[in-house]
C-alpha cells in the first residue's frame, strides 16, 4: 500500500519539482575517512584531516548543493572508547547527533576487517530504527576487487546480525573521487522534502576563527607521534586587519595560541632552533589565505594547559 501511494504521488509531481534538504551525518571509527569523505562532496576543505585517529573534535557542517536538493553532511568526531574526559564528551556530541539528523552514513574502510570498534558503534545504530542508514565503504582504492566484495559481503552479514537493514551499500573513495557523486544521489532521497536551509554557495556554517584554529591544528598534527596529537589544541586568540595599509594591500594579523599539556611537550612542537614550529606556521598561513582570500600574518604561541584533556574547566577554555 505504501509503495502504491508513492507510485501515484510521483507520477503527478514530476521529480524535478520535489525539492530535498535536510542532514546526513557520518560515523564511524576514528581514522575511517569521515572528513576526508566530507570535503569531497562539498567540494572543498571543511573539516581537517589526518592519519592520526581523533582528528576531529566536533561535528563540523558541510554543505552539498545540487540542483533541487540540500544536503547538509554533519561530520562527527570518530566514536571510540574514551579514555579522558574529552574522550567522553566527543562520545556525547556523536550520540547528540544521530538523534538529529535525517540520515546515518555508517563509515566503514575498505583495507581494515571489521572488529570490536565497527560492531560497538554498528550495535549502538542498531537501537536507532527510525533513521535509514547508508553503509559507506570508504577508501576503496586501498584494496583490490576481492577484497571489497568480501568487505561488502561482511558488512551486509552485520546488518543481517545486529537487525540493521542498510537503505544502501557504497563503496567509496574520496581520495581518488570514486562513486562519491553517486553517493550525493543516493543520500538525497533519503532526506525530507523542504526548501534550501543555507543560502545558496555556503559551505559551511563554521566560523572563520574556528576554521583558522582547525587549519593550525592539522599542520600541527602532521609528523607528531604517541600522545602528543591528542594533546595539541588551537584557539585563535584575534583576527585583526592591520591598520595603516593601502586599500590594495590588506594585511590580516592572526594571533593564535597552541595548547599542550606538559611542558616537556613544548620542544618537540617547536623544534629545534623553533624550526618546526615555524614550518607549521608556513603551512598552516598558506591554507589561511586560501581560505580567507587575503594575505596574512600568523603569529603563533606555544603555551602549557596543564593536563587539559581531563580538567573541565581547560575544556571549556579551550571550547568543549
Ligand atoms: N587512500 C585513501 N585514504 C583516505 C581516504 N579517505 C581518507 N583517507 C585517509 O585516511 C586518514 C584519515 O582520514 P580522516 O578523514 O581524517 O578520518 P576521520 O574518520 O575523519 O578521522 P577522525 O576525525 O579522527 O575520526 C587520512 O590520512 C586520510 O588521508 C580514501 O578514500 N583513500
Ligand atoms: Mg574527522
Amino acid at each position: 500500500m505504501g509503495a502504491m501511494s508513492v507510485r501515484t504521488q510521483s507520477s503527478e509531481e514530476p521529480a524535478e519539482s520535489v525539492h530535498r534538504a535536510g542532514f546526513a551525518c557520518f560515523v564511524g571509527r576514528p581514522n575511517a575517512g569521515k572528513s576526508t569523505l566530507t570535503n569531497a562532496l562539498v567540494g572543498q576543505k571543511v573539516a581537517i584531516t589526518s592519519n592520526r585517529p581523533q582528528t576531529t573534535r566536533h561535528t563540523v557542517r558541510g554543505i552539498v548543493h545540487r540542483a533541487g536538493a540540500q544536503l547538509i553532511l554533519v561530520d562527527t568526531p570518530g566514536l571510540h572508547k574514551p579514555r579522558t574526559l574529552l574522550g567522553e564528551r566527543l562520545n556525547d556530541v556523536v550520540r547528540a547527533t544521530w538523534a538529529e539528523v535525517d540520515v546515518i552514513g555508517f563509515c566503514l574502510p575498505a583495507n581494515e576487517k571489521l572488529g570490536p570498534g565497527d560492531r560497538f558503534i554498528a550495535k549502538e545504530l542498531a537501537g536507532i530504527r527510525k533513521t535509514p542508514k547508508v553503509a559507506i565503504i570508504t577508501k576503496t582504492d586501498l584494496v583490490d576487487s576481492k577484497t571489497l566484495a568480501e568487505q561488502l559481503i561482511a558488512v551486509d552479514r552485520l546488518g543481517e546480525e545486529l537487525g540493521i537493514t542498510w537503505a544502501e551499500i557504497v563503496p567509496v573513495s574520496a581520495t581518488a573521487n570514486k562513486q562519491v557523486d553517486l553517493l550525493a544521489e543516493l543520500l538525497v532521497p533519503l532526506l525530507p522534502e523542504g526548501p534550501a536551509l543555507y543560502p545558496e554557495g555556503d559551505l559551511t556554517d563554521e566560523p572563520e576563527q574556528v576554521m583558522v584554529a582547525e587549519l593550525i591544528r592539522e599542520a600541527a598534527l602532521e609528523g607528531v607521534r604517541d600522545e602528543l596529537p591528542h594533546s595539541i589544541a588551537v584557539v585563535v586568540e584575534e583576527m585583526l586587519p592591520r591598520e595603516d595599509r593601502p586599500a590594495d594591500k590588506p594585511l590580516l594579523d592572526i594571533h593564535a595560541n597552541v595548547f599542550i599539556e606538559r611542558p616537556s611537550q613544548k620542544g618537540i612542537i617547536i623544534g629545534p632552533k623553533g624550526k618546526r614550529l615555524k614550518d607549521v606556521g608556513i603551512k598552516s598561513r598558506k591554507q589561511i589565505e586560501a581560505l580567507l582570500g587575503t594575505p596574512v600574518f600568523l603569529d603563533l604561541h606555544v603555551k602549557v594547559a596543564k593536563d587539559w584533556q581531563r580538567d573541565p574547566k581547560q575544556l571549556r577554555r579551550l571550547g568543549f
